[in-house]
């Protein structure tokens, strides 16, 4: 089929795609592996039943395939039809062609499809660092001043001791912000150091080949681990004399929607808590064993593995201590407003403190409290439920380990086994959607982390069908969605442009920081903005700088994303 019948096809199909909806064909508008699933969704109606593929420079068409019946999103009131083309192999440039709706956006198909996403992801960390300038060399356009320095910041009242009263002055410089905002927690830096450090740990190849044009690359870590070190020194200064460890470095209140080096209010480490202390023990054990495979950072492992103790027997001593923000501003001042990341269930961060010290340790003690924490209800990870992380821990240590009557593997695999039995959303075909509550404040996460531990139960099993279904999420991050965004902002045709993030939002420049990863649709919509274009469950997404409930980025959101 040549050119012009295709011009005269698209032509038409672009008129009536218009008066349809602004994206009627979501796939991912990066691209595909050419053995892997190959799957677009059309949500606008098609004149006909057939789908053609159409190599972007010669116009010719490689596949013709047939479009699915439609089905009837469970989350909101899409109809979707599937345009399968896995059948194409070959690799280049392309585009669907749908009868009577026209062009998707172009995509690629090659080995090495995703290997912008991850570097960029990857890189999306350093440009949330804090305390240092970001140079032209490194930031391009987005180059800025060092912002909080945090070498001079004040113990809060909630967190004073004798040895370090209220007003006492600490260094807790370096680190990455959060995420929109520009401070520090403890508590979302643990599970976003265990992933990346996982990621790390699993594909140790990989990440040593990955560079991302940071200050410190070529210095004979690999980049990854370059970064996490990055905010490793931070979390190291966050471990008070006694071992507990501070729930953050933090203003107040949130800065305005201004520049990291224009603020200069008085910054606070406030209260030592029992989840806070025990995600930096687990930070700080892992970390110990994956530094110590570099000359230069061997003593760096040492100090770790010191601290993780020091911190993993204050939490053993102080089994439940809450940071809870509401109550302290009851009695301390200045009152911190500030994220919370308040946790009152300690168990699973005592199961991964636990198995990350035995894995870098080998101690029995350690595998007991393992058991002692241990629930047979495996969960996501997220900042708040974090028993997961130790268990991919512990299986990377032994295939074979079981805490109660079954192996450790066989759990994960039953609960990725789950995952692939309920489908997921099954008019847009990802694991992405098990029910309505995969898309709550920053969903695009729960998509990460489902394909973790898909990846997961394929680094077990080499079963295929695992890698498969954890593309499918991939896929619905970079674009197969019901929103038609491509959630990484600097990537895709549709892509986020004004993201929740406050150099973003004040640098001057038209395009967001690259590399962050959007939160995604979230039906609570708490930040209230208008313009909300749609309010459905998968839907409810607002690329608007107002909206942090859904489109804010997180530094626990892109680590996912960086796996
Ligand atoms: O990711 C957090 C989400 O689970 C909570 O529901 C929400 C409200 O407490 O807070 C989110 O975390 C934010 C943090 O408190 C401050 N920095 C930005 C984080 C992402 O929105």
């Amino acid at each position: 089929m040549k050119l012009y019948f295709f011009f005269l096809l698209s032509l038409l199909g672009n008129i009536i795609h218009a008066q349809i909806s602004d994206h009627p064909i979501q796939l991912n508008q990066i691209g595909f592996y050419p053995s892997g699933n190959k799957i677009a969704i059309v949500t606008a109606q098609p004149t006909g039943n057939k789908f053609y593929v159409v190599a972007l420079s010669k116009k010719d068409t490689v596949f013709i395939g047939q479009l699915s019946a439609p089905i009837s999103s469970q989350y909101s009131s899409t109809t979707a039809r599937t345009a399968d083309f896995s059948a194409v192999h070959q690799t280049g440039k392309f585009f669907i062609f749908v009868e009577g709706i026209g062009n998707s956006y172009p995509f690629i198909i090659n080995n090495n499809v995703h290997k912008s996403v991850a570097v960029a992801s990857l890189k999306g960390f350093y440009f949330q660092r804090s305390d240092m300038p970001l140079t032209e060399k490194y930031a391009g356009k987005w180059a800025r001043g060092a912002g909080h320095p945090d070498t001079a910041v004040i113990v809060h009242a909630s967190a004073a001791t004798v040895k370090r009263p209220e007003g006492y002055i600490i260094r807790a410089a370096k680190g990455w912000y959060d995420a929109g905002d520009y401070n520090k927690y403890i508590v979302n830096s643990g599970i976003t150091m265990g992933t990346l450090l996982s990621a790390y740990e699993d594909f140790p190849g990989y990440f040593t080949h990955l560079n991302t044009n940071i200050p410190e690359t070529g210095n004979g870590l690999p980049d990854i681990l370059n970064e996490t070190l990055y905010n490793l020194r931070w979390m190291l200064t966050m471990q008070d004399d006694d071992g507990g460890v501070y729930n953050k470095c933090t203003g107040a209140n949130f800065d305005k929607m201004e520049m990291p080096n224009a603020t200069k209010l008085p910054r606070y480490v406030v209260q030592k808590s029992t989840a806070a202390t025990l995600d930096f023990s687990a930070v700080t054990a892992q970390a110990s064993r994956i530094y110590a495979r570099y000359k230069n950072t061997k003593a760096l492992s040492d100090s770790c593995l010191k601290a993780s103790k020091l911190a993993w027997a204050w939490a053993i001593k102080n089994p439940k201590v809450e940071y809870n923000q509401d109550i302290n501003n009851k009695t301390f001042l200045p009152p911190i407003t500030t994220g919370g990341y308040g946790d009152n269930h300690f168990d699973d961060e005592f199961f991964w403190a636990a198995a990350e010290l035995y894995n870098t340790t080998g101690g029995n003690i350690y595998l007991d409290k393992c058991r002692a924490y241990f629930s047979k209800n495996i969960t996501l990870p997220s900042w708040s439920d974090v028993q997961s992380l130790g268990i991919y821990t512990l299986i990377r240590k032994d295939k074979k380990m079981a805490l109660t009557d079954t192996l450790l593997t066989q759990q994960l695999l039953n609960y990725a086994n789950a995952l692939l039995k309920n489908g997921g959303n099954k008019a847009f075909g990802t694991i992405m959607g098990q029910s309505k509550h995969d898309y709550g404040w920053g969903s695009n996460s729960v998509a990460a982390n489902q394909g973790i531990l898909l990846i997961n139960a394929y680094l077990i099993s080499k079963d295929k069908k695992y890698i498969d279904a954890a593309l499918t999420n991939l896929d619905y991050l970079l674009g197969r969605n019901a929103t038609g965004y491509c959630f990484l902002t600097g990537f895709g045709s549709k892509q986020v442009m004004h993201p929740h993030h406050r150099p973003s939002v004040a640098d001057g420049i038209d395009e967001p920081v690259p590399g962050l990863l959007s939160g995604g649709p979230n039906i609570g919509k708490q930040d209230h903005c208008q313009g909300y274009l749609y309010n459905e469950i998968e839907n409810s997404f607002l690329d608007d700088a107002c909206s942090y409930s859904t489109n804010e980025i997180a530094i626990n959101w892109n680590a996912p994303m960086v796996y």
